[in-house]
């Protein structure tokens, strides 16, 4: 991510230029509907992306995946913006979708990796990610650069809708620039990610829970497991748990429980309370520093502390590395799952 953020922050200033955008700031601050689509782990970084425009911009944001979206008849205004976010650029679906919203004559805007790629080719505006090439089918570094280009775009839009202050975007820079640094003391302490994969690498089933940005990592966790471990997980809104799924919750079934976020993190302990009651083993996410969390989970993988906004780009490090132990534990080829391809193009 440090050539995603590099190019688009003012060192001096503390605030993000997008000199790639075509289009007028007074354009881009007039739209008042987001549509973001993709597929797969695009997808889910398109669920960070709402959360973070939703948070910074006020503008609400839907996120849809690609294959269903193309069949729909969507409501468009001419304050409609599209984001189509793909790492390959060339995602059948992801393109369809595009194509459609073009011929209604919406503003489309790509994320994208690969310049000269379908996707960039079509879209009226483009953020490249940079993230180099992706040699791995299963998209690892294409979902922490996607996300960090959702961080530019939504901090650029709330510099030019003046939804935050020269301040607080100032601090969310300061953070941002340190996440490389933070990413490889990650990578360079993994040892409790490897100990815990060889934990769950013959279980039938496991479960991911988290709220708000913590869902959403824990939808790209789950589905990296499933993509190159073949272990079936499922990603719950921890508060949706008691709607049905805690039956499932049985004596030994690992649940890997996201507690970030400060605003809801006693109702996560009480959802991690409930799952633990049904005799789950919990491996819990937190921020360093966070003394607490180890009293109610069994087991706790720290992050380095940063603002609760950009915790996802931390959190799905640790999240990436046990799919990978798991799937090396197993045995498995992690770099050629099977039924995958890098881009799904029919
Ligand atoms: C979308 C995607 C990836 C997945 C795999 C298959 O690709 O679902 O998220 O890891 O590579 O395709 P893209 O549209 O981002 O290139």
């Amino acid at each position: 991510i440090r050539d995603t953020i590099g190019s688009r922050i003012d060192l001096d200033e503390k605030k993000v230029v997008l000199p790639e955008l075509k289009m007028s700031d007074a354009q881009l601050a007039s739209y008042d509907r987001i549509y973001i689509i993709a597929c797969g782990t695009s997808m889910h970084a398109g669920l960070v992306g709402k959360d973070v425009i939703e948070k910074l911009t006020r503008i609400p944001v839907e996120v849809a995946v690609a294959s269903e979206f193309r069949y729909r008849d969507p409501i468009y205004t001419d304050k409609t913006l599209m984001i189509v976010i793909s790492q390959s650029g060339e995602t059948a679906d992801t393109l369809a979708a595009l194509r459609e919203a073009k011929k209604s004559g919406v503003t489309v805007m790509a994320i994208t990796n690969v310049v000269g790629s379908s996707v960039a080719r079509e879209a009226d505006e483009v953020l490249f990610t940079w993230a180099g090439p992706e040699v791995a089918v299963a998209s690892t570094k294409a979902y922490t650069s996607q996300v960090a280009a959702l961080y530019m775009f939504a901090l650029y839009l709330s510099q030019i809708k003046g939804t935050q202050s020269a301040e607080q975007i100032a601090e969310i820079v300061d953070h941002l620039l340190e996440l490389p640094g933070q990413i490889s003391q990650i990578l360079a302490d993994a040892d409790h990610v490897r100990q815990y994969a060889e934990r769950i690498k013959d279980v039938t089933s496991l479960f991911f829970i988290g709220r708000s940005l913590d869902y959403a990592v824990s939808l790209e966790g789950s589905l990296k497991l499933k993509e190159i471990s073949y272990i079936h997980s499922e990603a719950y809104a921890a508060g949706e748990l008691k709607h049905g799924t805690l039956a499932l919750i049985e004596e030994d079934v690992p649940v890997i429980a996201l507690a970030t976020q400060p605003d809801i993190y006693e109702k996560m302990v009480s959802n991690i309370v409930e799952v633990k009651a049904r005799g789950a083993h919990v491996l819990g996410f937190a921020f360093a520093g966070d003394n607490d969390l180890i009293k109610t989970v069994d087991q706790v993988v720290y992050v380095p502390k940063t603002l609760p906004l950009l915790a996802p780009i931390l959190t799905v490090i640790p999240l990436q590395l046990l799919a990978y132990y798991t799937s090396a534990a197993r045995g498995l080829d992690v770099d050629k799952p099977r039924n995958l391809a890098k881009s799904v193009t029919v």
